[in-house]
């Protein structure tokens, strides 16, 4: 993610500034412990830097532009243990910024800059009750007391606009992110075995993916077998897969930073009984129509009408249950959502589509009494004359799943 891709989204994130505002989006902050440092989204969208505890300050005051990058400070001492810190010089030249300053300066510019400011936009996502104040709020909690008058708001409602529609650029992200994703589960389909642990499912699906420059998955992986499927975030990835079992995993690379979210199910022992065909065919069904009406205009509450309305049908034809009002008690979440450096991607609940959005689509059937829950779950883009769905090629065809697996079962 170079200057290029990112000077014009900092230029569009200037021209959304109302005069005597100010953005500051913190980079995240150096994790201890056992975790690998990942960046910020907000912060990588506008400056392309994996670097930590570092702030990207933009702001209109009085009509004239103000932007500084800032960065830590080399420490010679401890070069050796952490490597050389990224130079002002290096910051200039991948961000195209002018101005690179340190963070030891930050709070004297800030508050320079903050007498006559009205808005401060920052990534202070949604403060949660009973958890500790994340990192932006805390940088930014001295400025409400000297400054009480200035509003901090979350910059999410800023910017969902703009990286909602994803550039040519974000899309072959996307699509690598989607294709690793789509290969791991190719290896899966070949390996898997009646008596693995979920968990020996997860290891070859990232092992695929972490030799092909994956540093991470999108969101943690939901690797379920049998009644496990029916627990929509089941994430302990920790059971024996059992003969008659269908393995439903929801899984999605992140590739620098933008995510895959792909669901697909196959039975392990390669071949579906005739019941869980029968409720698998309803939910391909029901997603293949859901697909067939994304374009441009059409709204997600449309798409999660048109959803409702499908699954009912499909819930009584399964007779699971009799009347529509029931239908709930079988699929419980939405159909669709945005997709992109999150999983969970900015753009509204009940957003209408503009080309340009990646969005899921992901009817699910969880019948626990049957230990058994589909769903299926495809990245879709919308394009100006409709939608190009991204995952397409990885497997979903009963039939397809079948071969592959009696093949990898000989
Ligand atoms: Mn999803």
């Amino acid at each position: 993610m170079n200057a290029d891709i990112t000077r014009p989204r900092r230029l569009a994130l200037f021209n959304a500034l109302e005069n005597n505002q100010i953005i500051l989006i913190f980079a995240n902050s150096e994790q201890e412990g056992i975790e690998k440092f990942h960046q910020d989204n907000h912060f990588l969208y506008f400056t392309g830097i994996m670097v930590p505890d570092a702030v990207y300050c933009l702001g209109k005051l009085q009509n004239r532009q103000i932007e500084h990058l800032f960065i830590q400070r080399g420490i010679p001492e401890r070069e050796v243990w952490d490597g050389k810190k990224l130079s002002a010089e290096e910051a200039k030249s991948s961000t195209g910024m002018e101005s690179v300053k340190y963070l030891d300066e930050f709070y004297t510019y800030l508050n320079s800059y903050c007498p006559g400011t009205e808005k401060i936009w920052s990534n202070i996502g949604n403060p949660q009750i009973g958890k500790p104040l994340n990192y932006p709020s805390f940088m930014l909690k001295p400025l409400r007391k000297i400054f009480p008058a200035i509003t901090i708001e979350s910059i999410n409602n800023l910017v969902r606009g703009m990286r909602s529609i994803k550039s040519e650029w974000e899309i072959n992200q996307m699509q690598k992110a989607i294709n690793l994703t789509g290969d791991g589960f190719l290896d899966v389909l070949h390996q898997a075995k009646t008596g693995m642990m979920e968990y020996e499912l997860e290891a070859i699906l990232y092992y695929r993916m972490q030799r092909n420059g994956v540093q991470k998955w999108g969101f943690a992986p939901i690797i379920a077998a049998g009644i496990n499927a029916t627990t929509l975030h089941y994430k302990q990835n920790n059971s024996c897969i059992a003969e008659n079992d269908i393995v439903l995993m929801d899984i999605g690379a992140s590739y620098l930073n933008y995510s895959a979210d792909i669901t697909r199910c196959f039975p392990v022992n390669g071949r579906f009984t005739a019941r869980q065909k029968a409720v698998y065919d309803e939910v391909l069904g029901i997603q293949k129509a859901i697909i067939d009406t994304v374009k441009p205009g059409v709204s997600l509450t449309f798409l999660n009408e048109r959803t409702n309305e499908l699954m009912q049908e499909a819930l009584i034809r399964l007779g699971l249950i009799q009347t529509k009002e029931e239908f709930r008690r079988y699929y419980m979440h939405s159909i669709s959502h945005h997709l992109g450096m999150d999983t969970h991607d900015l753009g509204a609940r009940d957003s209408i589509l503009e080309s340009g959005n990646v969005i899921t689509v992901e009817p699910g059937i969880y019948i626990p009494e049957e230990k058994l829950g589909i769903r299926i779950e495809d990245d879709i883009l919308v394009t100006e004359d409709g939608h190009v769905n991204l995952s397409s090629h990885i497997p979903k065809e009963i039939a397809e799943l079948e071969a592959i697996r009696q093949e990898a079962l000989k």
